[in-house]
């Protein structure tokens, strides 16, 4: 008999006794307790209570613990107290180290070679190739997303990387729902970790509760989460700042058809935190499609102008791009004020009124540490002073975070020890942060956090933005002519490489809808849905493109951003009521000249808003030829009808 079963709870008790920690059981007392329990091949339930859970989700642990071979299975309940006595076991290990400056805020360091999600390594599973990828042109090699066959998946995870994966581990088993427990438009999934610090982020960044038991029911439809770092005991590879990881095994698929994703070899962000970019933008993607929704890379922001009406707006904007600034901006306007619901992802449906209504699914920020500060992103900075992990920042001497941005917010001269463990003080060569660390904390405790940000019915949309670092070109706003020309807009969005995945340099790369790592189906098949959206008995949101980073001749940044984005959004909410204050161009709406609210500002016109005919000339030929190579055949007529329609425009320029 191979089978998880559920030893009697003073067994348990009294092997926690003997234990100071749980994972300093070894194999040892694995077979005194199995010798108690009657020799039955099973693991010990070292917390919760196995018979609690419903019947489905025992299967699924017992297969996946016959698979993983770990040496007990410890349900989480999302409490307190759960977090405190992980923590605290991770703090005796060297994992975390306590932040004393701040009120329940910690330090990690990666091992260096797992610091950003692989896009390399992930994958889309279906029996169909081409429900995953678009037809590319022939010799071309897709970048929308990576298919592999079922067969493949089978021998690359289930047989070569996952038997035996967590031995000599903990399998943690962490319930949580994507949006509010029970919420009509939230989603419910199971991860299987053997990382604590996957699961303390976890229940930062979802809401991970027993509730969710109770969610399900005797059977109900769960996301099937399964996880490991792939180190099992005894180690084979050194583990480096206590962080054990699996970099040249690192592989991530997703099973669509089954609601299944497998990873494994990486702790970090997206690659380990499954609720995030595997399961509420692969998957929920995928079942938005069949379902009649979407789920986007898009932040969620409430903005009130100074009579008092408020407007609601997502945006898209490639990793790193600047989400999680605007949803917390800090209006340099007087008067004004931007409340944030969510920082990266939006799951979206149309109402019974015609009305797109968005819920951010999440409930926690993983946001990119440097460049924010008080002068920035005040609000992220006060977020993340307390019941915070940090990720890969620097230490000051007194245990405080530093990362580059914060020079002005630290003593001078203060002793600063970087993520990768150096002395280090500002001024000197290097970097105290990496580029892609992070802060992960609670979103209920930002400031500005909407009232209704976790209002199960959402808020209404008014308006959709687009945006990614464009150097060169892209006016600091303009507007789609119509639904159709939007979606265009969103499918043709380019912007800078940053450092949250595994590319190097500042190549522009096309990112279209913000969705290129995070596509879970084919992308013509995606453009189609966004076109079949538009009916007209719906209220179909303006869309809109932004760019905050264009440079001039001397590569300076030629908008102030940050704060001074509200500007933008004044422009933007005037357009969505109707305001007469935009000319058409080549691209779309341009700002009728001085329409843009200035004042107090020393910036230039021409320099945010000039549209080069030899640039855009090259722009939308460079699109058409990405959108023939990488969507072909699956493109929508509508899609490569309004290239058309853009690039005569830009030839009469
Ligand atoms: P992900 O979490 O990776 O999806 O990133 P994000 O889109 O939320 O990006 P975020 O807001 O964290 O910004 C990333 C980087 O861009 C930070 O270093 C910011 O300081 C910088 N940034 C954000 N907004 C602006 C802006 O308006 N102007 C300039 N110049 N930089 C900005
Ligand atoms: C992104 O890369 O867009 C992120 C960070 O939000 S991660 O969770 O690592 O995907
Ligand atoms: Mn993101």
């Amino acid at each position: 008999m191979n089978e998880i079963i559920s030893p009697k709870m003073e067994t348990v008790n009294n092997m926690r006794n003997r234990h100071d920690s749980l994972a300093d059981l070894t194999s040892r007392d694995m077979e005194d307790f199995m010798e108690e329990m009657g020799g039955e091949i099973s693991v010990p339930v070292l917390n919760g209570d196995w018979d609690a859970l419903p019947a489905n989700v025992r299967k699924y642990i017992a297969e996946n613990v016959r698979l993983c071979r770990p040496k007990g299975v410890f349900i989480c309940d999302g409490s307190d107290e759960e977090a405190e006595e992980i923590t605290e076991k991770m703090v005796n290990r060297g994992l975390l180290t306590k932040l004393d400056k701040y009120e329940n805020c910690y330090l990690c360091r990666t091992d260096p070679a797992d610091v950003a999600r692989v896009e390399g390594r992930t994958f889309i599973v279906t029996k169909e190739k081409f429900e995953t990828v678009p037809h590319v042109q022939e010799g071309v090699k897709g970048i929308l997303g990576q298919w592999m066959s079922p067969e493949d998946a089978e021998r690359e995870m289930v047989q070569d990387r996952f038997p035996g994966c967590m031995k000599g581990r903990v399998m943690y088993v962490i319930p949580f729902s994507m949006g509010p427990v029970g919420g009509a438009l939230s989603k419910v999934g199971v991860q299987l970790t053997d990382f604590n610090y996957v699961v303390l982020s976890m229940r930062i960044m979802t809401r991970v509760s027993s509730k969710i038991w109770d969610v399900l029911g005797e059977n109900g439809e769960f996301v099937q989460c399964i996880h490991s770092i792939g180190a099992p005991r005894p180690l084979q590879r050194k583990v480096i700042n206590h962080w054990p990881c699996n970099p040249e095994r690192i592989m991530i698929t997703h099973f669509p058809d089954q609601r299944k994703i497998m990873s494994y070899g990486s702790g970090y962000g997206g690659n380990s935190l499954l609720g995030k970019k595997c399961f509420a933008l692969r998957i929920a993607s995928r079942i938005a499609k069949d379902e009649g929704w979407l789920a986007e890379h898009m932040l969620i922001l409430g903005v009130t102008n100074p009579q008092g009406e408020e407007k609601f707006i997502a945006a898209a904007f490639p990793s790193a791009c600047g989400k999680t600034n605007l949803a917390m901006l800090t209006p340099s306007l007087p008067g004004w004020k931007v409340r944030c619901l969510g920082d990266d992802i939006a799951w979206m449906r149309f109402d019974d009124e015609g009305r797109l209504r968005a819920i951010n699914p999440e409930a926690g920020f993983f946001g990119v540490a440097p460049g924010t500060n008080k002068k920035t992103n005040p609000v992220a900075m006060e977020t993340c002073m307390k019941n915070t992990i940090f990720t890969n920042v620097g230490m000051t001497a007194d245990g405080g975070v530093f990362w580059e941005g914060m020079e002005k917010e630290i003593e001078r001269e203060q002793k600063i020890t970087t993520w990768l463990g150096d002395q280090w003080k500002v001024g000197d060569k290097g970097k105290a942060a990496h580029p892609n660390s992070r802060f992960c904390c609670p979103a209920s405790q930002c400031p500005i956090i909407h009232d209704k940000w976790e209002d199960p019915a959402g808020v209404p949309i008014d308006a959709i933005v687009f945006g990614g670092r464009r150097p060169e070109g892209v006016p600091l706003v303009f507007e789609a002519f119509d639904w159709e020309h939007g979606v265009m807009l969103g499918a043709a969005l380019k912007s800078e490489a940053t450092a949250a995945a595994e590319f190097k340099g500042k190549q522009i790369m096309h990112d279209p809808m913000a969705m290129r790592p995070f596509m879970g189906y084919n992308f013509g098949d995606y453009l189609q849905h966004w076109s079949d959206l538009n009916k007209p008995e719906r209220q179909m949101p303006k869309i809109f493109h932004v760019n905050w980073f264009r440079l001039n001749d001397n590569g300076k940044f030629v908008w102030p951003g940050f704060g001074d984005n509200i500007r933008v959004l004044d422009w933007i909410c005037r357009r969505v009521n109707g305001e007469d204050i935009a000319v058409p161009s080549a691209i779309g709406q341009l700002p009728v000249e001085g329409s843009l609210n200035l004042k107090g500002l020393n910036v230039s016109w021409e320099e945010n808003f000039s549209l080069p005919k030899k640039y855009w000339v090259e722009d939308i030929e460079e699109t058409k030829s990405f959108l023939q190579a990488q969507v072909g055949c699956d493109l929508p007529l509508t899609i490569s009808d309004e290239v058309a329609k853009q690039e005569e425009r830009i030839r009469l320029m």
